[in-house]
C-alpha cells in the first residue's frame, strides 16, 4: 500500500498526541485530580490511528472503557478530551462521562462504555440507521478480545451480517481481559476465526504495525462503504501497562512484556519513517515537541477549567 508521506507524517503525529496525552492524564491520576479510574491505552495506539485513518469525520465509531485514545485518533480535542477526563464543565460530556463514558458526536464518536462488549450491539445498530436513511458512512466497532466472549459479540455480528450492515468490527487482542489471559478462556488463538460462524470476512494483523492495520481497515471499510458488509478484523496487540491505572500487571511474565515492549507501534514506526526518509530523526523530535507541547496545553486547559456545579448534577442526563 502506497500512502502519501503527508498522510504517514499525520498518522504518526497522531500516535504520539496519544501516547502523550495519556502520559500527562496518568501524572494527574498520580496527584488524585481523576475521579474514577483510567485505562490506559499505550501500546495500542497503531489499532485507532490505523483503522480511523481510513475514516471520514462523517463516520461513526464505537469504543471501550479504554475509550480516549479511540476518541483522539477519530478527531477529538485534545482539550475538550482531557477536561471530560477530569470531570470539567468543558469536557465532551460536561465532565459527567469521564473517561469511560466520553463521546463526541461532532466527530462521530458515539462513545466509550464501561461495559464490556455494550458498544458492539451499539455499532450495528449506527449501521442499521446508516442503512436506513441511504448514506455511504461506516462504523468503526472497537472491543476486546474479551469482549469477544461476551453474548454481545455473537448478537452484534449476526445481525450486521444478515442485514448486511456497513460496519467493521476492530477486535484489539491485547492477550489479557483483566488478569485473564486469553488461552485460559478461549480454545483458539485468532479471534478473526469466528467470522466464519457468520458468513462474513475475518482478517487477522500484526496490531503494532499502523501502516499494516491502516491497509486491512482499508479493505474492509471499503468493502462497508459500497454495500457490502461487515468485517471481522483482529489487531494483535499488547498494552503496556496494567488494566487500569492501579493494576502492576503481575500476571504478566517479564519476558513477554519485555518482547512486547520492543515492539512498541510509536517507536516502531518513527524508526520506519527515518528509515524510508519520510523523515528525518530531527524532523520526527520536531514533531514530537510540538506534540508534548499541546498535550500541557489541553492539561492546562482542563485545569483551569470548572467544574459542573452540583445543581446541574440531573441536567442532560437521560433517563
Ligand atoms: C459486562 C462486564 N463484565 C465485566 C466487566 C469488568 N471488566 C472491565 S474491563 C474487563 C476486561 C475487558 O477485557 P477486553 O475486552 O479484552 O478489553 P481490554 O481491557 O483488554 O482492553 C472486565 C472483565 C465489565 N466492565 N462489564
Amino acid at each position: 500500500m502506497k500512502l502519501k508521506k503527508e498522510k504517514m507524517i499525520e498518522m504518526y503525529r497522531k500516535m504520539l498526541e496519544i501516547r502523550h496525552f495519556e502520559e500527562k492524564a496518568f501524572e494527574l491520576y498520580g496527584q488524585n485530580l481523576v475521579p474514577g479510574t483510567l485505562h490506559l491505552y499505550a501500546g495500542q495506539e497503531a489499532v485507532a490511528v490505523g483503522v480511523c485513518s481510513n475514516l471520514r469525520r462523517d463516520d461513526y465509531i464505537t469504543s471501550t472503557h479504554r475509550g480516549h485514545g479511540h476518541c483522539i485518533a477519530k478527531g477529538a480535542q485534545l482539550e475538550r478530551t482531557m477536561a471530560e477526563i477530569l470531570g470539567k464543565k468543558t469536557g465532551y460530556c460536561k465532565g459527567k462521562g469521564g473517561s469511560m463514558h466520553i463521546a463526541d458526536f461532532s466527530v462521530g464518536m458515539l462513545g466509550a462504555t464501561a461495559v464490556v462488549g455494550a458498544g458492539i450491539p451499539i455499532a450495528s445498530g449506527a449501521g442499521l440507521s446508516i442503512k436506513l436513511r441511504g448514506t455511504d458512512q461506516v462504523v468503526a466497532c472497537f472491543f476486546g478480545e474479551g469482549a469477544s466472549n461476551q453474548g454481545t459479540f455473537h448478537e452484534g455480528i449476526n445481525m450486521a451480517a444478515i442485514w448486511t450492515l456497513p460496519v467493521v468490527f476492530v477486535c484489539e487482542n491485547n492477550l489479557y481481559a483483566m488478569g485473564t489471559r486469553q488461552s485460559r478462556v478461549m480454545l483458539i488463538e485468532n479471534v478473526a476465526d469466528r467470522a466464519v460462524a457468520y458468513g462474513i470476512p475475518g482478517v487477522s494483523v500484526d496490531g503494532n504495525d499502523v501502516l499494516a492495520v491502516c491497509e486491512a481497515a482499508r479493505e474492509a471499510i471499503k468493502r462497508a462503504r459500497e454495500g457490502k458488509g461487515p468485517t471481522l478484523m483482529e489487531c494483535k496487540t499488547y498494552r503496556h501497562k496494567g488494566h487500569s491505572r492501579f493494576d502492576p500487571a503481575t500476571y504478566r511474565p517479564k519476558e513477554e512484556v519485555e518482547e512486547w515492549l520492543k515492539k512498541d507501534p510509536v517507536l516502531r514506526f518513527k524508526a520506519k519513517l527515518v528509515e524510508t526518509e519520510v523523515l528525518t530523526e530531527k524532523e520526527a523530535d520536531k514533531i514530537e515537541q510540538d506534540v508534548i507541547a499541546a498535550a500541557e496545553k489541553a492539561t492546562k486547559f482542563a485545569m483551569d477549567s470548572p467544574y459542573p456545579e452540583p445543581e446541574e448534577a440531573l441536567e442532560e442526563v437521560y433517563a
